[in-house]
């Protein structure tokens, strides 16, 4: 395969990287068709003119962006100008060392139709990461494979250093905000194989970070963005519109059973729970989860039990919560009860998404 690589490498004031950066990346790939596009929100320390000094000697082109900022926009900006089939994106700070482009460009030979260099698998890593940053990584990770089950096949859906075919992202309605954008591509672009191949990400030398705080509390935004476009959010009111069948069920037949099969009302509300849980079953099984159903009794039974299990947990957790807000802080009943039922459908939405119907 002797296709073009297009080398997207978005930069803001990264004047001591972008040369050494070009010059790796020119052995890097040294007997390979490449060109190398430079997005540059206008940097004042001379990065896009540094760039075009190098025209001589390497395939590089810069455009440089005057009135907008932004890592996610800048990428697709300059994936938008790709002539290769073959796209790679990779950080101008040297962060992210250009000699793993070949174990990528294998992954796509093999077939793969993205290939991330990775931290989280086997042979990856951060150097020199507090811990705090650390725990951020991995956090965000966390609540995204959480959210946003299409991720949960990627160890490190945040990768800035990744190669695509371009044809994932062909008519994608892509939303770039903020610095994820492989994720925004992984869930709203076709992919179909996804390789991961490991890196270490390197302590920045010289230059300045632009991650900041605001960036970070940002990516909650674009999670929430990412639930709303992938019907995720959906699935969650479905989840919690099958919940309230549910009560409907339990309170009609706690009723019927004592007053009309005369049982005693703690044997009826135990009944009444239970069948509650299999129509509430049921249901998320033909509604909220459709896409996840497989064919056989033997699961169906199995993720009935597991259902079964989740919702005893969100019991145990609404009736914990009733008790520590009510005798604990004095709150009133009714109310440490909402706030317990609430915390329960969290509960289970989630250990359901997870577990029972895992993706
Ligand atoms: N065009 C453009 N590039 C940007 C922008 N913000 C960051 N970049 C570039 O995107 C890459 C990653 O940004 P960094 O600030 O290094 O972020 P990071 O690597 O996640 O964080 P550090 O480990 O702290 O460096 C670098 O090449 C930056 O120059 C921006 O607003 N526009
Ligand atoms: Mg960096």
């Amino acid at each position: 395969m002797n296709e073009t690589i297009s080398l997207v490498i978005p930069t803001f004031n990264e004047r001591d990287n972008i040369v050494p950066l070009v010059e790796r990346l020119g052995r890097a790939l040294s007997g390979r068709s490449y060109e190398i596009i430079v997005i540059d929100d206008s940097s004042s320390d001379g990065t896009a003119e540094l760039v075009e000094s190098l025209k001589g000697s390497y395939p590089v082109k810069v455009i440089v962006r005057k009135n907008q900022r932004g890592l996610a926009s800048a990428v697709v900006h300059g994936m938008s100008q790709a002539s290769g089939n073959i796209i790679a994106v990779i950080d101008a700070d040297l962060q992210h060392p250009p000699e793993v482009i070949p174990d990528l460009l294998r992954e796509m030979e093999r077939g793969a139709d993205i290939a991330i260099a990775s931290r989280y698998v086997r042979g990856g890593g951060c150097q020199g990461w507090s811990l705090s940053r650390r725990i951020i990584s991995r956090g965000a990770i966390f609540l995204a494979h959480l959210l946003l089950p299409a991720t949960r096949r990627v160890k490190d859906p945040m990768s800035g250093f990744f190669m695509l075919n371009k044809k994932v992202i062909a008519g994608a309605q892509l939303q770039p905000t903020g610095y994820k954008i492989l994720l925004e591509i992984l869930m709203i672009g076709k992919s179909q194989n996804v390789a991961e191949v490991p890196y270490t990400f390197i302590t920045r030398g010289r230059g300045e970070s632009k991650l900041t705080t605001r960036q970070q509390v940002h990516y909650l935004r674009h999670l929430y963005s990412l639930m709303r476009r992938t019907d995720e959010l959906a699935r969650f009111i479905k989840f919690a519109l099958v919940g309230a069948s549910g009560v409907g069920v339990n309170l009609g037949l706690l009723w019927l059973l004592t007053e009309t099969g005369g049982l005693f009302y703690l044997a009826s509300a135990a009944i009444a729970i239970e069948i509650s849980i299999i129509t509430n079953f049921i249901l998320n099984n033909y509604f909220t989860f459709a896409d996840r159903r497989q064919p056989g009794v033997d699961t169906f039974l199995k993720r009935l039990f597991k259902f079964n299990t989740v919702s005893l947990g969100g019991l145990g957790i609404n009736l914990a919560i009733l008790w520590l807000l009510t005798s604990g802080l004095g709150m009133f009943y009714m109310l440490s009860n909402l706030i317990g039922i609430a915390a329960a459908t969290l509960w289970n939405y989630l250990a359901n998404n997870w577990w029972t119907w895992k993706s």
